[in-house]
């Protein structure tokens, strides 16, 4: 291999003490650099090219239909024919004879639990799509593109941000809430669903066990007439008789089996559809099912759960409270106030921790990181490992437009070599490592070059397919020879993050030699521009962007990232509440 001409001063000091070692432990009004609120605009769902309908508008449309559904149930009960119909169908399917009577307590607990930890979840996810409040179809994340937001159109400067665009929620309804804490968002949203899902294991285990299964899922085609014959019954207020203790009405099962299994599968699928890691090792799947088609379906899914947490108990409290109460919180068949008293009690709990979880989140981030980490660490540190293939994308995929993110260098000493189109740029490699190097862009460009088309995806939600140009680490490690004792490697940015001190972050050495880590100087056939981090980014794709450093003017080699800047593994980290590792 060319070895390129390497000046003798590499073996020069560390940037360390250009970092922020301040340790951050509260969410107070210096967040994210003191970012001001924005509250985005009520959601909207494009019609045809660039028509925008606001959902604002469904509420008297729902009330409008509503009211015309209800007088044509009634005017239609009249007909000898409907009446003829509900006769013949009155709303239930026929139970095998070896269907269980009654609920048991178990399933009343299991049911507490899963709309306790549901709360978190959807409240945390919200959070996570307010810091990018627009959905999209495929990879391509493009400005107009989009088929809902709840944001302005993208404004026309080319250096506009995804930061700039995300918007802020009450504290009472995002999980925290606050614009761009999707660092913390995602601890809750990710740690709270490894318990949603161990609970909903239970429940699939238990429900096969005992029979209860039956209930939930449709067993003959009659449930479809049922169901048809149940919604004219409720529609025309004059309710079927039934009995949610041996059995539930048709239109009950067909959403309760939806629920349990259509929609929880498709959040868990849907969900790991947005993995950097997964999306790039498991080609074949991604290429279909791209992340921005998984997190608009995820969305959706979560549409369904709060549209049936709204009819649902809508239903169960008007359709004989008491005894519904009594069914699913005590585990018994009258109209005692026992079960509405366990209810009561229960949304006491609910009210409390939905109160309390966002002052809490402000207050103590490090255990809520802490926690959220202990959670699904186990699995974000299973997915790293994933060293893909390059080649599955071609230059017909790369993205027409490519969002910009983070907080631009303004520094003398950057715009000094900018405006000498880097000529005196060195890329400074030191640390634990054999052979330090100061590289000109020259002598980068002398080392071999690594092309690849891939796929960014930025924590926020937005992704775009782009070339990229330049070095393979493999190529750097050849020339420097780390030591055995690294096991880290910090990437030092020329910019300055939003709180002070300049950006870094961590990556383990195992990454760097993955067939998809790179430093980039051209991306899409051209030198890298300002935007993107000229003169040179890092680029690893089973990682979120976050971690791929723009601007980059050092690369240090170290036994563990503990020693460098806040201590955390990076400047989000440190700052911001994020993981270090980052393949969910
Ligand atoms: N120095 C530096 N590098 C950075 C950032 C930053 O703020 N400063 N932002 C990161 C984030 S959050 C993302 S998503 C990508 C965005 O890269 P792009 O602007 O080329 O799309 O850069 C990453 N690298
Ligand atoms: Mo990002």
């Amino acid at each position: 291999m060319p070895s390129p001409d390497i000046g003798p001063d590499g073996a020069q000091s560390s940037f360390r003490s250009e970092l922020d070692s301040k340790h951050y432990t509260a969410v107070d009004e210096h967040w994210a650099g003191g970012l001001p609120a924005q509250y985005g605009v009520a959601p909207r769902v494009r019609i045809g090219r660039s028509k925008w309908f606001n959902l604002l508008w469904l509420i008297p449309i729902g009330l409008l239909i509503l009211v015309i559904g209800i007088a044509v149930a009634r005017g239609i009960r009249e007909l000898p024919a409907v009446q003829d119909f509900i006769r013949q169908y009155p709303g239930e399917s026929e139970l095998p004879d070896s269907a269980p009577v009654g609920l048991p307590a178990w399933l009343g607990w299991q049911h507490f639990l899963n709309l306790f930890l549901m709360i978190f979840i959807i409240r945390s996810g919200v959070t996570i799509i307010a810091d990018h409040p627009r959905f999209y179809w495929t990879r391509h994340s493009t400005p107009g593109k989009d088929w809902f937001r709840m944001q302005k159109p993208v404004p026309s400067d080319p250096l506009y941000t995804a930061k700039q665009d995300s918007i802020t929620l009450p504290d009472g309804v995002g999980l925290p809430g606050r614009r761009h804490s999707i660092g913390l968002a995602r601890w809750w949203h990710l740690g709270v669903d490894t318990l949603w899902l161990l609970n909903g294991v239970v429940f699939y285990i238990l429900i096969f066990a005992t029979g209860q299964w039956m209930r939930l899922v449709p067993m003959s085609w009659d449930v479809f007439p049922n169901s048809i014959s149940v919604a004219i019954q409720y529609l025309s207020l004059d309710w079927p008789v039934e009995n949610g203790w041996v059995n539930y009405n048709s239109l009950q099962i067909i959403a309760y089996f939806v629920t349990v299994f259509i929609a929880a599968p498709a959040a868990l699928i849907t969900g790991l559809g947005m993995s950097p890691a997964l999306s790039t090792r498991f080609r074949r799947v991604s290429s279909v099912f791209s992340i921005q088609l998984a997190r608009s379906l995820h969305f959706l899914v979560l549409c369904w759960f709060v549209m049936f947490i709204i009819m649902h108990v809508t239903l169960v409290l008007t359709t004989g409270a008491l005894r519904n109460l009594n069914h699913m919180y005590a585990a018994r068949d009258d109209g005692s106030w026992v079960g509405f008293g366990i209810f009561a009690a229960s949304m006491v709990v609910v009210i409390v921790g939905w109160v309390a979880a966002t002052p809490f989140t402000y207050r103590h981030p490090r255990v809520v990181q802490k926690v959220g980490y202990a959670l699904i660490g186990p699995a974000q540190r299973l997915f790293e490992h994933l060293d893909s293939k390059p080649g599955q994308y071609s230059e017909k995929d790369i993205s027409p437009y490519f969002w910009h993110n983070g907080k631009y260098p303004e520094t003398d000493e950057y715009k000094r070599l900018e405006a000498g189109n880097f000529a005196d740029y060195k890329l400074r490699i030191n640390g634990l490592v054999e052979n330090p190097v100061d590289l000109s862009l020259e002598q980068l460009r002398a080392l071999p070059n690594h092309e690849q088309i891939t796929q960014h995806f930025c924590i926020q939600g937005w992704s775009g397919v782009a070339k990229w140009g330049g070095v393979s680490m493999q190529s750097i490690l050849d020339v420097v020879q780390p030591k055995p004792e690294a096991k880290w490697v910090i990437f030092y940015s020329y910019a300055v993050g939003p709180d002070g001190g300049i950006y870094y972050d961590a990556q383990p050495i195992e990454q760097m030699s993955y067939k998809l880590t790179m430093l980039a100087y051209d991306m899409n056939d051209d030198t890298l521009s300002f935007g993107h981090g000229a003169p040179v980014r890092l680029r690893n794709e089973v990682q979120l962007g976050f971690k791929l450093v723009k601007w980059i003017k050092g690369i240090e080699f170290v036994e563990h990232f503990s020693e460098v800047g806040g201590g955390l593994g990076g400047y989000n980290n440190d700052h911001e509440f994020f993981g270090y590792r980052q393949s969910i």
